[in-house]
């Protein structure tokens, strides 16, 4: 199977660090699309990913999956372990809980302001929006400060164990640099979060 991935945009990320959690990473064969130059937008790219947007899955038998959370989802399935979704019913919704509050709460928003306020993406945002950029920086560091006070009594995001909740989250405040914003250096238990999930090497 193939995944086609660019290094350092977050979504391809979280897929790649999932995979590697999962010590997998082998299992598929990697290929490059520049977003930056505009690869994602050929006409070749768009009969894998329609809606012209990386990560994308494609399997041995022509199947294509985009969306990194679903991605993430048919490696869970097919990579049993190390469990990154949940083991039980209670454990897969606090971890999804979870997970969606870092996509859609936090990143989602983060995203928004990126976009709307960064030079570097005035090509692939039109028109750039002040207004949009303010209510998204906005949110995403309200967010922030809930991760942190979370975090205070959790050593986890999730379901008192690393998870893919932990993985969104890290691959997320790291882009955040990209805006001079690091949520883990302003915030202490997120600070502490952050340094052990490096130290952990998402070994799994
Ligand atoms: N919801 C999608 C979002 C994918 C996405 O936005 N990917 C970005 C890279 S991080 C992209 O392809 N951007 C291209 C563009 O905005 O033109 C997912 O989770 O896979």
């Amino acid at each position: 199977m193939k995944l086609y991935h660019s290094p350092q945009a977050p979504n391809p990320d979280r897929v790649v660090y999932f995979l590697r959690a999962k010590g997998k990473l082998d299992a598929v064969d990697l290929e490059e699309v520049s977003i930056m130059k505009q690869e994602h937008k050929t006409p070749e790219y768009r009969e894998v990913s329609p809606f012209a947007q990386v990560p994308a899955l494609v399997l041995d038998d022509g199947t294509k999956i985009t969306e990194s959370r679903a991605i993430c989802t048919y490696f869970e399935g097919i990579f049993p372990e190390p469990n990154l979704m949940g083991a039980d019913p209670k454990e897969k919704a606090l971890i999804e809980m979870w997970d969606r509050r870092v996509e859609m709460m936090f990143f989602v928003q983060f995203a928004t302001w990126f976009r709307n306020a960064h030079p570097m993406m005035a090509p692939l945002e039109v028109p750039q929006s002040a207004e949009a950029a303010a209510k998204g920086e906005k949110a995403a560091k309200k967010m922030a400060e809930r991760f942190d006070a979370h975090l205070a009594d959790n050593e986890f995001l999730a379901a008192g164990r690393f998870s893919i909740a932990d993985i969104t989250l890290f691959i997320a405040c790291g882009f955040c640099r990209v805006m001079k914003y690091e949520p883990h250096k302003e915030h202490a238990n997120l600070g502490r979060w952050y340094e052990a999930m490096k130290a952990r090497g998402f070994a799994g």
